[in-house]
């Protein structure tokens, strides 16, 4: 047995043991079809400089759950990777003057040796970084896939353009109306972007998501409300004295357009800009319009505004003339961007109609009664029709029904689904980021690179200045033949969204040196991502870009999964007295300084013990303190028993009581760990169990035979099963104990079903009802025994005296109550 050290001294045990995975390459996994697979994966990093305690808590998590599951005898992947195009790199090199490529690299190698440092259990060699064009040139190469199956389109969209600096800006750079740099009022530009079809896709993102039982239900429900779907009817108008104009509206409440009192179309919409060239007041209130950049989430808020087109609109029922307005409220891009306007029902309509004295007719009303006064606000539940002529008594839902039947009788109208999900636009005006590989020309059009000439490669030393891409003013870049008839053309200075690279990173992990092709078999041995672990803040976006990914990436035969990622679990956010973590706050917590002071270890056992993983995690200095403590006792503990040979750990039977109560300890604490972290996720409560075992462990001081092999056992037990959270010191001691594999390739601990069996039952005495006394029984013990043992009780006796017993209830396994007076 080697020697150890009786004091905990962190640095040198956790570089000592990093020493050892290096030299047996202990992280490496290949493909294996003997094994069963687990992918285990945490969200990549963005290399913002240095990790925060957000990022330990994620990788913690994921790699506790790696080593778990290799203990398990999976084959386990877990691999690591870094988001490196995005907008910080932008603003870094603005600041101080470094081509973002310089500052990603930089930050890269300085958080891959804090990730190091951690002692997580990453296969190095799957290493991804997306900046790199070995990575990006296959999600060009997917692009144009996507081309051919028409799932990519351009078409002009609205932008936010900043006058000043000659640049368009991302929402985020938009900080009330105005340019964060410039300063300057924002205007909405159009100008043509690239989209992906995610519509496509919509209702099998919807549908899928009930397969996704391993995912919480909030996320799920957050995708779906997300993509949003409705039925509807779309019906046209006829526009008095404009034919050419086609105006239809969708509604979802067809049920009350007998309440239909006027209509509002878009800013964008034709009519509007039709009505605008005729009239410079029409004009001017479109050109203030571009001014409020308008998510659709703020639509109910906003503040509404309008003006009265000046045309009319014939009610398809009624043939009354209704005037047309146009609206800020009313979105171009939904539906056919123009509504019919309900006020009585309608929460927008309500406030537009009493803004601009607008006329409202109820038609709904809530059990069919006459003359409901709506007054306060709209009325927007369903009900029974009212004032609706032949509809006059049907319900909603039986109207909805019969008067859309009746449109698309007379040809008026049809049935809709629509999402709220919009295409995605891919095009961002940025330099930092990968090339769109398109060229544009003027006898051609848009003409997508051929696969032959990918990677199109960004040049990497450029720094932006603020005065829009680099790339705008870099001939050598833009200037290309074009690949159809060989005149100059121009290449597309656009790069892509930066959720291209994350939506399918998770897939080239398992191939990332296959240089033929995007993916190969590996990426069927492992996907779909067993499981995946990251920020609720990516509840949407990002999962469900990916998932949309996946999908396309499964047509196209790739892969056979339909959905990426199996089972999802979300950590909390990390907050310091109360509040969440941030740098303009001042409260951030350095991870580094923490590993510096007291170890990795320390660090990972603080973070999975504080909280459950799901919720919000209080820092606590005081904790991290107290995690350190118990490693010092852990660590005296174990390096302080001198383990048994084999041939000596035959025990002599029988073994008294109290260590047959060890046995049973040691076991039941296998059967809640293994619980807490295969379905649990449970770590916190692991970690309790294991500090009660350590402690009675420690208790067991006697040095005759059976106790020290029950020790043993305990002991030996508590190093695995700490193993996944602390994984240097016990691997150190687990080497101390001269076992020469690592203790990540031991195999979990089995439960020992004879040791759970109690043998012994407390059982709880009673006199009317109240508690007496409390006696120890065998498990086998009949009623009738417990009865006498009960009423033999030297503390019972007294309370009996002079009393007659009327009854004995006898609770099996729990009590006894005995009936007296
Ligand atoms: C008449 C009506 C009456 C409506 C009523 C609602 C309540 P979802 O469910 O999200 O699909 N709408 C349609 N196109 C719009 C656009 N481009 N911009 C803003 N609003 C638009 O919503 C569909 C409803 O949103 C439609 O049903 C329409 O208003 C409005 F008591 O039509 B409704
Ligand atoms: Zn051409």
């Amino acid at each position: 047995m080697a020697k150890i050290n009786d004091l905990y001294h962190p640095e040198q045990v956790e570089s000592d043991v990093q020493a050892i995975w290096d030299e047996r390459d202990a992280f490496t996994v290949i493909e294996d079809d003997k094994k069963d697979a687990f992918y285990c994966l945490s969200m990549l990093p963005y290399p913002s400089g240095s990790l925060h305690v957000g990022h330990v808590r994620n990788y913690t998590i994921g790699d506790v759950i790696s080593r778990f599951q290799r203990m398990q005898g999976k084959n386990v992947l877990q691999p690591i990777g870094w988001d490196a195009f995005g907008l910080p790199a932008e603003n870094a090199a603005l600041k101080h003057k470094v081509p973002p490529a310089k500052w990603t690299y930089e930050n890269i190698v300085h958080m891959r040796a804090q990730l190091k440092r951690l002692g997580y259990s990453y296969d190095w060699k799957r290493e991804i970084t997306t900046c790199d064009p070995q990575y990006y040139r296959w999600e060009q190469w997917l692009f144009l896939k996507m081309y051919e199956k028409g799932l990519v389109y351009k078409k002009k969209s609205i932008v936010n353009w900043d006058p000043v600096d000659h640049t368009v800006l991302a929402n985020e750079q938009v900080i009330d109306g105005c340019g964060w740099r410039s300063g300057a009022k924002i205007e909405r530009r159009e100008m043509p972007q690239w989209f992906l079809k995610i519509t496509d896709y919509a209702d099998e993102l919807i549908s899928g998501l009930d397969e996704l039982e391993g995912w919480p239900e909030q996320v799920r429900t957050m995708q779906k409300n997300w993509i949003g779907r409705s039925e509807g009817v779309n019906f046209n108008l006829v526009i008095q004295d404009c034919p050419d104009i086609a105006l239809s509206v969708y509604t979802t409440r067809i049920d009350t357009i007998m309440g239909l009192c006027y209509l509002a179309i878009a800013p964008e919409h034709p009519l509007a800009q039709y009505a605008a060239n005729h009239n410079d007041k029409i004009k001017q209130f479109i050109k203030t319009c571009k001014h409020s950049n308008v998510a659709e989430a703020d639509l109910a808020t906003m503040e509404k505004i309008g003006i009265d087109s000046g045309f009319k609109a014939i009610h398809p029922l009624t043939h009354e003339k209704l005037p047309i307005w146009i609206a800020n409220y009313v979105l171009m891009d939904y539906g056919t961007g123009a509504v019919m306007a309900v006020p009585a029902h309608d929460e927008r309509d309500f406030e537009f109609a009493k803004k601009y004295h607008l006329p409202k007719k109820i038609v709904i009303s809530s059990k069919g009664e006459n003359q409901p006064d709506y007054e306060s606000g709209a009325f927007t539940e369903k009900g029974v029709l009212i004032n609706s002529n032949q509809y006059d008594g049907l319900t909603s839902i039986e109207a909805i029904k019969k008067i859309a039947d009746d449109l698309i009788e007379k040809n008026q109208g049809q049935r809709e689904i629509h999402y709220r999900l919009r295409d995605w636009g891919v095009s961002r005006q940025r330099y930092w980021g990968a090339p769109i590989p398109m060229i544009e020309c003027k006898q051609c059009g848009d003409v997508p690179v051929p696969e032959s000439a990918l990677p199109v490669i960004l040049p990497e030393g450029l720094t932006p200045e603020g005065a829009g891409s680099p790339l705008n003013h870099m001939p050598d870049f833009y200037e290309v033949q074009c690949p159809q008839c060989h005149q100059m053309a121009r290449r597309e200075t656009d790069t892509f969204d930066t959720f291209i690279e994350s939506s399918w990173y998770f897939l080239r992990y398992t191939c990332p040196d296959q240089n033929e092709a995007m993916l190969d078999d590996r990426a069927q041995y492992w996907s779909p991502v067993n499981q995946y672990i990251g920020g609720i803040e990516h509840a949407v976006l990002h999962l469900l870009y990916a998932r949309f990914f996946h999908k396309v990436i499964r047509d196209l035969g790739l892969v056979q999964s339909n959905e990426p990622f199996t089972r999802l679990l979300t950590q909390g956010m990390v907050l310091k007295d109360g509040t969440k973590m941030s740098k303009s706050k001042g409260n951030t917590v350095d991870p580094q300084a923490l590993i510096e002071q007291y170890g990795a270890d320390t660090v990972r056992l603080f973070i999975m013990f504080a909280a459950p993983p799901e919720q919000a995690l209080e820092w606590s200095d005081k904790g991290v303190e107290g995690a350190y403590r118990y490693l010092k006792r852990l660590w005296k503990l174990i390096s302080g028993f001198i383990p048994l040979t084999p041939t000596d750990s035959n025990m002599v039977m029988p073994l008294r009581t109290h260590l047959k109560d060890s046995r049973r300890l040691i076991h039941e604490t296998i059967q809640k760990v293994t619980d807490d972290l295969e379905r649990r996720y449970a770590y916190n409560t692991a970690i309790a169990a294991l500090m009660t075992l350590t402690n009675h462990l420690t208790e067991l001081d006697e040095t005759d035979k059976n106790t020290l092999i029950v020790k043993a056992e305990g002991i030996e037990v508590l190093l695995k099963l700490l193993s996944p959270f602390i994984p240097h010191l016990t691997q150190a001691l687990w080497a101390a104990y001269g076992h020469s594999g690592l203790i990540m390739d031991a195999p979990w601990p089995k439960v020992d079903l004879n040791a759970l069996i109690k043998e012994e039952l407390t059982i709880v005495i009673q006199i009317n009802g109240k508690k007496r006394g409390q006696i120890d029984v065998p498990v086998q013990c009949s009623e009738e025994d417990l009865k006498q043992l009960a009423l033999k009780d030297e503390k019972i006796i007294p309370f009996l005296e002079n009393k007659t017993i009327k009854k004995m209830i006898v609770v099996p396994s729990k009590l006894i109550n005995i009936v007296a007076c």
